[in-house]
């Protein structure tokens, strides 16, 4: 499954779960060998998966080919759709180029025609990394897996109509839900189709109107719903709708749930209630899957989440699996969704190559999420040089992109740069990572944030990251130990008291739920700050096994519920 619910009852609909052959080519010659048309024998891997965990591949950054064989009956058009394949895809069938993407959490689709029988679908695959060209760059502090790392899914159409895109805008405005729509209408046939298309929320028709498409035309339609006798979505409250969109035969499902959210002074609302940000930061990562994991160990994840009393996850630092944040919406959990614009100079962004990208994954980005209530920002980069104006236009530039989708969000960035950042006008809700503690000693947290505080002015202001690093199992007598478990313990629960405690913060997101694996640097510089080659800041290990801090912050975010 890519979601946790059904997307289609009028679709076929077969997943490519399983063993796929995967072969490397680190000297990049499949395509002058024509690979596409049956790559060499290599060894069987998981899909979806990474590459890494494989024996042997732990370190292998490059080019690698993918080939799968399914069958399909017959049908009007085929639906390919990826979940993301890390980082840069060529698809063929049966030999013919059909798609490429770059962009390595967010997904893409092919529609094609094939005829009833087995098919062969290859996939070169490139996870190299630089600092001119990628997003993110090979500067990075986690781990460069590469794979087709979400679920491939094979959708037969039988026509005529198809759904090809369903976007739900929702907000809850003076006891109404609202619902913006917008929905890409085909016809797959090869005669005039004049049908209706029809929208349902939990099976009760909201807008039906007629659509009369030419031979394979496509057309878009647009409208807002308000919407009378609804529930909202409350954080630890949720309800959800489900909406189906028909056409012509065909039917697209979705889900989402309506609240609104903005900010007044320094606090976020949701649905006119002040709500004080007790988050994590979550990287998707674990020994066994890498990047890739699987559904039950993101609802554990939760459950986790949950047992500590926090409200909100941030994406860090990239889209994160769909069905992520349809657990979350599930549960009730806020969520920021980030693109991986990590740590990029203003001379990088000087590039016209790495603006576009951003903004096609910023872009990509929200059209894939914007249906999630639990998703109440989107945050534009993390730790990028916001002192200086290349990056600022980058940030204006993404800005723009995301209010021409949704002005139902808090848009934000996380920021390292203190009081040299000249962005923060550009963000609804100013989120600041610090270090102090850890990295950095000249200044206490109260002292920071006074001045933080005094710098960004009248908005929210949340610590998007702070944390120690502790090596699971690693207990010490003495006082003030840094990697040990107490240490973290103690620098978790001050700084969360003082949070709490502060009028002028809204919340805060723990650097991080758990250890995750990270990037030895290019001559293995960074695994020298990095024990075990892992970041291990986590409040959990990579096994989700709890450290010392865990209970504690767990008893002052519960404390804070009474
Ligand atoms: C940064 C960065 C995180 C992580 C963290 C750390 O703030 O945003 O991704 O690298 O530091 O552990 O040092």
């Amino acid at each position: 499954m890519h979601r946790t619910f059904v997307t289609s009852f009028t679709r076929r609909q077969q997943y490519l779960d399983g063993f796929w052959q995967l072969v490397q080519d680190p000297q990049d010659v499949g395509f002058d060998e024509q690979w596409h048309h049956g790559p060499p024998p290599g060894r069987a891997a998981w899909v979806p998966g990474v590459w890494n965990t494989l024996s042997g591949w732990l370190h292998y950054e490059g080019v690698a080919w993918y080939s799968q064989r399914f069958t399909v009956q017959a049908c009007q058009a085929v639906r390919i759709t990826f979940g993301a394949v890390t980082h840069q895809a060529n698809v063929w069938l049966d030999g013919e180029p059909v798609g490429q993407h770059y962009g390595g959490w967010l997904p893409f689709a092919l529609l094609t025609q094939l005829a009833p029988g087995e098919h062969l679908l290859v996939v070169r695959v490139d996870n190299r990394h630089d600092m001119t060209a990628t997003i993110p760059s090979s500067h990075l502090d986690w781990f460069r897996y590469g794979g087709i790392t979400r679920p491939v899914l094979v959708e037969e159409l039988a026509g005529p109509g198809y759904v090809a895109a369903l976007r739900l805008v929702p907000d809850w405005v003076d006891g109404q839900g609202i619902l913006k729509v917008r929905a890409e209408l085909t016809n797959l046939s090869d005669r005039p189709l004049e049908a209706p298309f029809e929208l349902q929320l939990d099976g009760q028709t909201v807008k039906a109107e007629p659509r009369k498409l030419g031979a394979g035309a496509s057309d878009v339609v647009a409208f807002a719903l308000r919407l009378d006798d609804i529930e909202p979505w409350e954080p630890g409250a949720p309800r959800l709708y489900t909406c189906c969109l028909r056409y012509g035969g065909d039917e697209l499902i979705e889900r989402t749930g309506f609240r609104h959210v903005c900010v007044e002074r320094r606090h976020i609302l949701i649905n006119g209630k002040p709500v004080f940000i007790k988050g994590v930061n979550r990287h998707e990562d674990h020994p066994e899957w890498g990047a890739a994991l699987p559904e039950h160990l993101m609802a554990r994840d939760l459950d986790l989440i949950e047992d500590l009393g926090a409200n909100a996850v941030r994406g860090s630092h990239y889209p994160n699996d769909p069905r992520f944040l349809d657990l979350c919406d599930e549960r009730g959990i806020l969520f920021v969704a980030e693109i991986p614009l990590w740590q990029f100079s203003g001379e990088q962004m000087d590039s016209n190559l790495l603006t576009d990208r951003a903004t096609a994954m910023m872009w990509a980005m929200v059209e894939r999420d914007i249906s999630h209530p639990a998703v109440i920002a989107w945050s534009m980069s993390n730790e990028c040089a916001t002192e200086t104006s290349q990056v600022r236009l980058a940030m204006e530039h993404l800005r723009e992109t995301i209010e021409q989708i949704d002005d139902t969000r808090l848009i934000t960035f996380a920021s390292h740069r203190a009081e040299q950042d000249i962005c923060f006008d550009l963000a609804d809700v100013a989120c600041v990572n610090a270090y102090y503690g850890w990295y950095r000693h000249d200044l206490t947290w109260g002292q920071f944030l006074d001045r933080m505080a005094r710098y960004v002015g009248d908005k929210p202001l949340i610590v998007s990251e702070f944390g120690a690093g502790a090596l699971y199992g690693w207990r010490v007598a003495e006082p003030d130990v840094i990697w040990s478990e107490e240490y973290q313990l103690k620098l978790l629960t001050e700084c969360i008291s003082l949070f709490m405690a502060r009028d002028d913060c809204a919340g805060f997101f723990i650097w991080q739920f758990c250890d995750t694996r990270t990037d030895r640097g290019d001559d293995g510089h960074r695994a020298l700050m990095r024990p075990r080659h892992m970041n291990n800041k986590g409040i959990v290990d990579e096994y989700r096994r709890k450290k010392l801090a865990f209970d504690a912050v767990r008893a002052l975010l519960r404390d804070d519920e009474s």
